[in-house]
């Protein structure tokens, strides 16, 4: 093709191409056909003020006793405290049941959430099917409560090279390991979504001890100067592996770092789970609105080591793990649903026994021999392979070959 030909082609390619988007269609109105963007000029949600409570929200007392209710955060309703509650238990069956797979060899590692139940649960059943998730290490839990596959979530953990489910399908990201990198991702993809005109929320979880990196300063501010729909949900489980929550921040509480970046935020009894579920609906609805991020801090703890690696009694003292185990965010939850009436003895009993199938499934499929292609090893390292890439890929291929030969000889 001659040079004025291919100019031509370009031409008319970018005069029929539709127009995407301008610099100044971030104002309110947006493209045409794309309902209003909310911009920074929209006024922020005047029932929200910036700083949250001084006292973390909490419906329940650590016995499961109601305390007075609050306009502000109502109650979610009892069939989704009841649901609440058997995936809360599902999810620690789920938890013993990854642990255990460690001693067995069959996981590479675990980053328990036990303690975190409250957390963990309730912040996807806040979301809808359509929303997105963007999930740490820490999130396996959230995961299958969000419907996952269980082995398909622990595929990472396995030590495969992808993430095990197809991310745009469950609308979850992979769980990032890098700490905070998710909230910029989830800042870009919120954004995306509203530009477009769709009402999708994202939600970032994130921990006490990564609040501290750039990533997530960056990710909030971001989402704050353009409203992006974002809900950032601070696990505070008082360490960062080692490192107290004494030694990250001298900041009377991580929801305070929204202030900073013009973010509403609250605090909340993390192991609380009818109020973790009440304030992170509020969160979702506030972002849905078009009033932009949120976020949300939940004191918590993580009763397990950091990981199955760790040895956690080297740096926090038992005593300090026995107090939290009661305010244990199941029996919590347990006590509140029977007082209630709409949990007996038979209903703890069958969400028992669907926690036991649920874990007996998983353990037959995770002790199942997985098919990992080894040359898999080489793909999507680089778009084109280099020289030196394809002449390793040949000397595995050949070792596989001859040891397969050689196991036919045998
Ligand atoms: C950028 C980066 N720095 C350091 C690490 C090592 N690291 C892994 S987990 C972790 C602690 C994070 O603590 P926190 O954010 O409180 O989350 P938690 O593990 O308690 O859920 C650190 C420092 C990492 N993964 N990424
Ligand atoms: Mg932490």
């Amino acid at each position: 093709m001659d040079l004025e030909s291919i100019i031509r082609q370009r031409k008319h390619r970018l005069t029929t191409r539709p127009r995407r988007f301008r610099r100044d269609d971030h104002s309110p109105g947006g493209p045409q056909g794309i309902p209003a963007y909310p911009s920074a000029a929209t006024p922020p949600d005047p029932a929200r003020p910036l700083l949250p409570d001084a006292e973390p929200v909490r419906l329940l007392d650590p016995s499961g006793t109601p305390l007075p209710a609050r306009t502000d955060y109502p109650e979610p309703p009892v069939e989704a405290l009841r649901e609440l509650y058997r995936r809360m238990v599902l999810g620690r069956r789920f938890d013993t049941q990854a642990t255990a797979l460690t001693k067995q060899g069959r996981l590479a590692v675990y980053p328990s959430s036990r303690g975190q139940e409250a957390c963990q649960v309730a912040a996807v059943l806040a979301v809808r099917d359509t929303d997105w998730v963007f999930p740490t290490y820490r999130e396996s839990m959230a995961l299958v409560a969000r419907g996952i596959d269980p082995v398909e979530v622990l595929t990472l953990l396995r030590g495969d090279w992808h993430c095990g489910y197809d991310p745009t399908e469950v609308r979850t990201a992979p769980q990032c390991t890098p700490l905070a990198t998710q909230c910029v991702h989830a800042a870009g993809l919120a954004h995306g979504e509203a530009y477009q005109g769709r009402d999708t929320v994202a939600l970032a979880f994130i921990g006490d001890g990564a609040t501290s990196e750039g990533d997530f300063h960056e990710g909030i501010n971001f989402a704050a100067v353009f409203k992006a729909p974002v809900v950032y949900f601070v696990q505070n489980n008082r360490y960062a592996i080692s490192v107290p929550l004494s030694r990250q921040t001298a900041a009377p509480s991580l929801a305070y770092k929204g202030v900073g970046y013009g973010v509403p935020s609250e605090q909340v009894d993390g192991n609380d789970p009818v109020a973790v579920l009440a304030v992170l609906t509020r969160a979702v609805a506030h972002a849905r609105a078009g009033n932009g991020p949120f976020l949300v801090e939940a004191h918590t703890y993580r009763m397990e080591p950091h990981t199955n690696a760790d040895d956690a009694s080297r740096y926090r003292d038992g005593a300090e793990v026995d107090a939290w185990r009661d305010r244990d965010p199941v029996a919590r939850l347990e006590t509140y649903l029977r007082a209630r009436g709409v949990l007996d003895d038979a209903a703890v009993a069958e969400i028992a026994e669907q926690a036991e199938a649920y874990a007996a499934d998983l353990r037959t499929r995770m002790n199942e021999q997985p098919t990992v292609d080894p040359l898999s090893l080489f793909d999507h390292v680089y778009a084109e392979p280099t020289p030196q890439l394809v002449e390793q890929r040949e000397q595995v291929r050949a070792e596989l070959a001859a040891a397969s030969d050689e196991e036919g000889v045998a």
